[in-house]
Protein backbone atom coordinates (compact mmCIF):
# COMPACT_ATOMS: atom_id res chain seq x y z
CA UNK A 1 0.00 0.00 0.00
CA UNK A 2 1.40 3.73 -1.08
CA UNK A 3 1.81 5.90 1.43
CA UNK A 4 -0.89 8.40 -0.21
CA UNK A 5 -3.23 4.90 -0.27
CA UNK A 6 -2.90 4.94 3.47
CA UNK A 7 -3.55 8.39 4.03
CA UNK A 8 -6.87 8.49 2.14
CA UNK A 9 -7.62 5.35 4.23
CA UNK A 10 -7.51 6.89 7.69
CA UNK A 11 -9.17 9.79 6.50
CA UNK A 12 -12.02 7.62 4.96
CA UNK A 13 -12.49 6.38 8.33
CA UNK A 14 -12.76 9.74 10.30
CA UNK A 15 -15.38 10.69 7.74
CA UNK A 16 -17.45 7.06 8.67
CA UNK A 17 -17.02 7.75 12.47
CA UNK A 18 -17.78 11.57 12.16
CA UNK A 19 -21.30 9.95 9.97
CA UNK A 20 -21.89 7.85 12.60
CA UNK A 21 -21.81 10.20 15.46
CA UNK A 22 -23.96 12.69 13.56
CA UNK A 23 -26.24 9.70 13.19
CA UNK A 24 -27.02 8.68 17.01
CA UNK A 25 -27.69 12.68 17.99
CA UNK A 26 -30.17 12.90 15.02
CA UNK A 27 -31.35 9.60 16.95
CA UNK A 28 -31.32 11.14 20.21
CA UNK A 29 -32.88 14.01 19.25
CA UNK A 30 -35.73 12.54 17.66
CA UNK A 31 -36.37 10.76 20.74
CA UNK A 32 -37.10 13.78 22.97
CA UNK A 33 -37.96 12.00 25.87
CA UNK A 34 -35.62 12.70 28.63
CA UNK A 35 -35.21 10.16 31.18
CA UNK A 36 -34.23 10.76 34.65
CA UNK A 37 -33.47 9.13 38.00
CA UNK A 38 -33.55 5.30 36.25
CA UNK A 39 -32.08 2.67 38.40
CA UNK A 40 -31.85 -1.08 38.06
CA UNK A 41 -32.91 -2.61 41.60
CA UNK A 42 -30.30 -4.97 42.59
CA UNK A 43 -31.44 -8.69 42.96
CA UNK A 44 -31.99 -10.71 45.39
CA UNK A 45 -29.03 -13.02 45.88
CA UNK A 46 -29.12 -15.89 43.38
CA UNK A 47 -31.99 -14.59 41.64
CA UNK A 48 -31.87 -13.65 38.14
CA UNK A 49 -34.85 -11.25 38.13
CA UNK A 50 -35.38 -7.64 38.78
CA UNK A 51 -36.59 -4.42 37.64
CA UNK A 52 -35.29 -0.80 36.40
CA UNK A 53 -37.69 2.28 37.66
CA UNK A 54 -37.20 5.98 36.06
CA UNK A 55 -39.23 9.17 34.88
CA UNK A 56 -39.67 9.00 31.40
CA UNK A 57 -40.49 13.09 30.38
CA UNK A 58 -41.44 13.50 26.84
CA UNK A 59 -40.43 17.12 25.58
CA UNK A 60 -41.90 16.65 22.50
CA UNK A 61 -45.46 18.04 21.02
CA UNK A 62 -45.96 14.41 19.98
CA UNK A 63 -47.12 11.30 22.06
CA UNK A 64 -44.00 9.05 21.99
CA UNK A 65 -44.29 5.15 22.02
CA UNK A 66 -42.40 2.72 23.93
CA UNK A 67 -42.32 -0.27 22.69
CA UNK A 68 -39.18 -1.74 23.53
CA UNK A 69 -35.76 -2.07 25.89
CA UNK A 70 -32.73 -4.59 25.74
CA UNK A 71 -29.95 -4.36 27.87
CA UNK A 72 -26.23 -6.77 27.30
CA UNK A 73 -26.68 -7.76 30.73
CA UNK A 74 -30.47 -9.13 30.69
CA UNK A 75 -31.12 -12.09 28.62
CA UNK A 76 -34.66 -10.33 27.89
CA UNK A 77 -36.49 -7.16 29.20
CA UNK A 78 -40.60 -6.62 29.61
CA UNK A 79 -42.73 -3.45 30.04
CA UNK A 80 -44.87 -4.44 32.81
CA UNK A 81 -47.67 -2.39 35.13
CA UNK A 82 -49.43 -3.75 38.04
CA UNK A 83 -53.17 -4.19 38.31
CA UNK A 84 -55.33 -5.01 41.47
CA UNK A 85 -57.81 -7.85 40.58
CA UNK A 86 -60.37 -8.67 43.60
CA UNK A 87 -57.83 -7.17 46.23
CA UNK A 88 -54.21 -9.26 44.64
CA UNK A 89 -52.34 -7.33 43.12
CA UNK A 90 -50.65 -8.71 40.08
CA UNK A 91 -47.95 -7.76 37.37
CA UNK A 92 -48.99 -7.83 33.86
CA UNK A 93 -47.10 -7.34 30.57
CA UNK A 94 -47.87 -4.57 28.24
CA UNK A 95 -47.10 -4.44 24.70
CA UNK A 96 -46.18 -0.73 25.12
CA UNK A 97 -46.29 2.29 26.77
CA UNK A 98 -47.58 5.70 25.42
CA UNK A 99 -45.68 8.84 26.74
CA UNK A 100 -48.21 12.14 26.32
CA UNK A 101 -46.94 15.15 24.64
CA UNK A 102 -45.72 16.81 27.29
CA UNK A 103 -46.19 14.42 30.16
CA UNK A 104 -44.05 12.50 32.44
CA UNK A 105 -44.91 9.10 33.11
CA UNK A 106 -43.25 7.48 36.24
CA UNK A 107 -42.14 4.07 36.85
CA UNK A 108 -42.03 3.36 40.29
CA UNK A 109 -42.36 0.19 42.50
CA UNK A 110 -45.94 -0.97 42.93
CA UNK A 111 -46.81 0.44 39.31
CA UNK A 112 -44.88 0.25 35.88
CA UNK A 113 -41.76 -1.22 35.88
CA UNK A 114 -39.02 -2.84 33.21
CA UNK A 115 -38.90 -6.40 34.06
CA UNK A 116 -35.42 -7.49 34.09
CA UNK A 117 -34.97 -11.70 33.03
CA UNK A 118 -32.04 -13.73 32.65
CA UNK A 119 -30.18 -11.13 34.74
CA UNK A 120 -25.88 -11.63 34.49
CA UNK A 121 -24.41 -12.39 37.71
CA UNK A 122 -22.03 -9.16 37.80
CA UNK A 123 -24.28 -6.30 36.95
CA UNK A 124 -22.45 -2.97 35.90
CA UNK A 125 -22.70 -0.28 38.70
CA UNK A 126 -23.76 1.88 35.67
CA UNK A 127 -25.95 -0.52 34.09
CA UNK A 128 -26.57 1.09 30.01
CA UNK A 129 -30.02 0.05 28.74
CA UNK A 130 -31.27 0.71 25.32
CA UNK A 131 -35.04 2.29 24.82
CA UNK A 132 -36.90 1.46 21.57
CA UNK A 133 -39.59 3.21 19.86
CA UNK A 134 -42.70 3.21 17.85
CA UNK A 135 -40.87 5.17 15.24
CA UNK A 136 -37.87 3.11 15.59
CA UNK A 137 -35.55 5.43 17.01
CA UNK A 138 -33.57 4.06 20.04
CA UNK A 139 -32.28 5.84 23.13
CA UNK A 140 -29.15 4.93 25.22
CA UNK A 141 -30.15 5.54 29.30
CA UNK A 142 -27.69 4.81 32.12
CA UNK A 143 -28.76 3.97 34.97
CA UNK A 144 -27.62 3.52 38.74
CA UNK A 145 -27.57 -0.05 40.24
CA UNK A 146 -29.79 0.35 43.37
CA UNK A 147 -29.18 -2.17 47.14
CA UNK A 148 -32.39 -1.59 48.28
CA UNK A 149 -32.18 -3.64 51.22
CA UNK A 150 -29.63 -0.55 52.65
CU1 LIG B 1 -42.98 -7.11 36.54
Amino acid sequence: MSKKTAVLNIVGVMVAGLISISQVQAANHGAAVNVEDAYVRMPIPGRTMSAAFMKLENTSDQKRVLTSAKADWAKSIEIHTHTHENGVMKMREISSLELPAGKTVELEPGGLHLMLFGLHSELPAKPQLSLCYQDGHCQQVTAELKDMRK
